[in-house]
């Protein structure tokens, strides 16, 4: 076993995380409102009251970034495309704004210049806001032919250079985080919606990969998939309850669009417990969704002990949790409360992923937001050692899983590259392996950032 010969490695990013260097010159991009400029005007929202119109100013900043990530010796980047920002309105018959596309084709020629591959996420969550107050969005079936012409855009556009391509970043956070429990813009609150909202993201997937395999792939060559949200669910002990609850909590989470788009169907144990409220696919849909994904996209960043009984529909009605029986906790604290370091559970999490869905894996997320990070200088912030102790975990969890286990693992992508717009939570949680003054917008590479490229440059010339 060893590492894929084309095996892509480097930092992740989003749009709405870091293009904003401020209101003046959004407004002067010619891009249009997403849904998290609305959020971000909505009080209380964010945490800390900063704006996706003001983040790391990637904007104007982005020859400086390609560069360092050149000197770190990345031979990869994953970010995304900001919708509104090519076409503002979003709708299929709406207008390109030149400016916005101009800008992700400047992007891409610097990356392929110094032969950074880009891998690009077409739908990191920022909806044009036009389309939520035209029909909300993902609720609705509309928004297929919306998203498609879109992601023909793209591909037209881009699909010459751009070989990696993932149609959506974590559905379950948009349906869960946005249209569940409203952490997440556009902030509505329901207990039937999301299952519908994550429906419409499956189906507008599969019509854009199909679209991409009949009218692109054969002359551009490249290859589409989606990327999941997922983190290790590990039985809180022996008893047949909680393991069986561990495998419930996998398929709310993960099972409910890896299950539809790999294996044809969705969960046994979503249809059991949301009865009417998960919709059904017609066969023609199901024919268009199965095998629609030619990998498996990976993010993840942690594990739960999980316990049955208590939680909410989202998780299966299971318990999430940190510890063990003996009282014991799996992983120390981050900067949020959702995130312990247990590199173990990803080793398990990527032998699953593979004997479940067959597929090769693309690591696409990875990271962790040290505990009071930005309560520290930059000088004692750029000394990230919890950060490289985590990397050092979960980057072995990964060569395990090639060299011993097998598993079919493609790319590697830590998150994130910048410090940066960490949604509600706003800019105090910071993820970057480079370190971003928010005020003068100064980039100043963490230990961690030459840790992760080391790490592959050594593994794969070994
Ligand atoms: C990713 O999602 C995003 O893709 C990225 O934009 C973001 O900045 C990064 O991770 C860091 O957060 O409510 O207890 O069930 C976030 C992953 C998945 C983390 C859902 C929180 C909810 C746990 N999130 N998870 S819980």
């Amino acid at each position: 076993m060893s590492f894929h010969k084309d095996f892509l490695y480097g930092f992740a990013t989003a749009a709405a995380q870091i293009e904003g260097g401020g209101i003046t010159s959004e407004k002067l991009s010619g891009r249009g409102d997403s849904i998290w400029d609305e959020f971000c005007n909505t009080p209380n929202k964010i945490e800390d009251g900063s704006h996706v119109q003001k983040t790391c100013d990637h904007l104007s900043r982005f020859k400086e970034d390609v560069a360092l990530m050149k000197k770190l010796g990345a031979n990869s980047y994953r970010f995304s495309i900001s919708w509104p920002r090519i076409i503002p309105n979003g709708g299929k018959d709406d207008p390109v704004n030149e400016l916005g596309l101009q800008f992700y084709d400047d992007l891409i020629n610097e990356l392929v210049a110094v032969g950074i591959q880009p891998f690009v996420t077409l739908y990191h969550w920022d909806l044009p806001l036009a389309l939520h107050k035209k029909y909300k969005g993902w609720l609705s079936r509309e928004i297929l032919d919306d998203y498609t012409r879109y992601a023909r855009v793209c591909f037209e556009r881009y699909g010459d250079r751009v070989k990696h391509w993932l149609t959506f970043n974590e559905p379950w956070c948009v349906a869960v985080l946005g249209n569940g429990i409203g952490q997440f813009a556009p902030g509505r609150t329901c207990t039937k919606e999301p299952w519908i909202v994550g429906h419409h993201i499956i189906l507008a997937h599969a019509q854009a990969c199909k679209m991409y395999k009949e009218e692109f792939k054969p002359t551009q060559k490249g290859t589409i998939g989606i990327t999941l949200n997922g983190d290790w669910a590990e039985p809180w002990d022996d008893s047949p309850e909680n393991v069986l609850a561990a495998q419930t909590k996998m398929d709310f989470a993960v099972g409910w669009f890896a299950d539809p788009i790999y294996l044809g169907h969705y969960p046994q144990s979503m249809i059991d417990r949301l009865q009417d409220r998960l919709p059904r696919f017609t066969p023609e849909e199901i024919e268009l969704v199965k095998d629609s994904s030619e990998f498996y996209g990976c993010n993840t960043y942690t594990t739960n002990t999980i316990k049955a009984g208590g939680g909410d529909d989202f998780s299966g009605g299971t318990e999430l949790r940190f510890d063990r029986p003996d009282g014991s906790l799996i992983g120390v604290e981050s900067q949020l409360a959702w995130l312990r370091d247990v590199p173990w559970g990803y080793r398990k999490l990527l032998n699953y992923l593979y004997k479940r869905y067959k597929k090769p894996i693309y690591c696409t997320e990875n990271g962790w937001a040290i505990k009071g990070e930005s309560d520290l200088s930059s000088e004692e912030a750029i000394d990230d050692s919890g950060r490289v102790r985590y990397y050092e975990g979960y980057l072995n969890a990964v060569r395990q899983a090639i060299l011993v286990d097998g598993v079919d693992v493609r790319s590697y992508f830590a998150w994130s590259f910048l410090d940066n717009f960490e949604w509600n939570s706003g800019l105090v949680p910071r993820f970057g392996s480079v370190y971003v003054d928010f005020n003068t917008f100064e980039r100043r590479p963490k230990k961690s950032a030459y840790y992760v490229t080391e790490f592959f440059q050594k593994n794969i010339l070994a």
